[in-house]
């Protein structure tokens, strides 16, 4: 055979198997997520946060924003599984009403994994695993605050306003839950108003305009399931010529960039912690399942509470 046709037949050789070998290289994972939607800091970090660990695991993500509508994510789920996805995660809106799609998504052999929000399901097999935050414990890490700050006064009942978050979301049952166990014959602490805000700023603040024009200079307290509502209910705050983190104590749960500038401000006074970050976690977790390993029924964020004092100090180091 002459030097030619060795050369040719040689590299034809490494064309096929080079061929051959990217024609089985492992195809990237792709996962469905269907988000509640962009309601608050705290979501956008959480986005941001799932987006960009995709990326860095080149990982397709097929995402999907609800606008906090749970019939889009119900939607969303299909048409996931008609695109037969290898994992599906979402972040439950709500609690209920997930046995029906997530019945199709088991019956089509596709794992689900949720994320941040639990769900009530019939079948805990509906779903493999819940990475996200204990909200009852935030709720009591909310409440244990107040109740040391009440020792300042010992002689005065403090009467708190309470700004809910999303209707039958497991942040607002779960927070709601934790406070009240922990006030619970604490003739100090008194909820007097209780009224969902929908983890919005606008909505907090509209919220807050009511119960300032219900109960006036008798609030001295507000606890916030969400910053964005807190942060939305100061402005009202400012706008009834009262002084936020002063007149009437803010109390709220993420720890979002702007409730540390609304601390260092001196116009909040506590912020618990609830970590949107859970994007590198959700993608090794995501891995796991597919690869059939072992994997616990629910991971735990570990988290802190931020009082007013350490605002400025811990501001540098916040990533969202
Ligand atoms: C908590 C998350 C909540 C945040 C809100 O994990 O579900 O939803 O506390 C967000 O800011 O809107």
């Amino acid at each position: 055979m002459t030097c030619n046709r060795r050369t040719v037949l040689a590299a034809a050789l490494v064309a096929a198997f080079t061929l051959n070998t990217s024609a089985f290289a492992a195809k990237p994972l792709v996962i469905g997520f269907s988000q509640v939607g962009a309601e608050s800091e705290w979501r956008t970090a959480n986005t941001v946060s799932i987006k960009d660990a995709a990326k860095k695991e080149g990982i397709t993500l097929k995402f999907a924003d609800a606008q906090q509508k749970q019939e889009n994510q119900v939607k969303a789920i299909r048409s996931f599984i008609a695109q037969r996805v290898d994992v599906i995660a979402f972040s439950p809106v709500v609690e209920s009403g997930w046995d029906t799609v997530l019945r199709e998504a088991k019956a089509a052999k596709i794992p689900v994994i949720l994320t941040d929000r639990a769900v009530n399901v019939s079948d805990p097999s509906l779903y493999v695993t819940f990475i996200g935050s204990d909200f009852v414990e935030e709720g009591r890490r909310a409440a244990r605050w107040l109740v040391e700050r009440a020792k300042k006064t010992p002689d005065t009942v403090l009467n708190i306003v309470e700004l809910q978050g999303t209707v039958g979301s497991a942040p607002a049952l779960d927070r709601k839950k934790g406070f009240e166990e922990i006030i619970a014959g604490n003739p100090k602490l008194k909820v007097i108003r209780s009224q969902t805000g929908d983890f919005t700023r606008a909505k907090g603040k509209e919220v807050m305009e009511a119960f300032l024009k219900a109960e006036g200079k008798k609030i001295n307290v507000l606890y916030a399931h969400n910053d964005d509502m807190a942060i939305g209910a100061i402005q009202a705050i400012e706008e009834a010529g009262l002084k936020p983190g002063k007149d009437i104590i803010v109390i709220s749960i993420d720890g979002v960039k702007g409730a540390f500038e609304a601390m260092i401000a001196g116009k909040l006074n506590v912020t618990v912690e609830c970590s949107p970050l859970l994007g590198p976690q959700l993608m090794q977790i995501a891995r796991d399942v597919v690869a059939n390993k072992p994997v616990p029924k629910r991971f735990t964020t570990q988290e802190g509470v931020f009082p007013a004092e350490v605002a400025a100090k811990e501001f540098p180091n916040r990533k969202y």
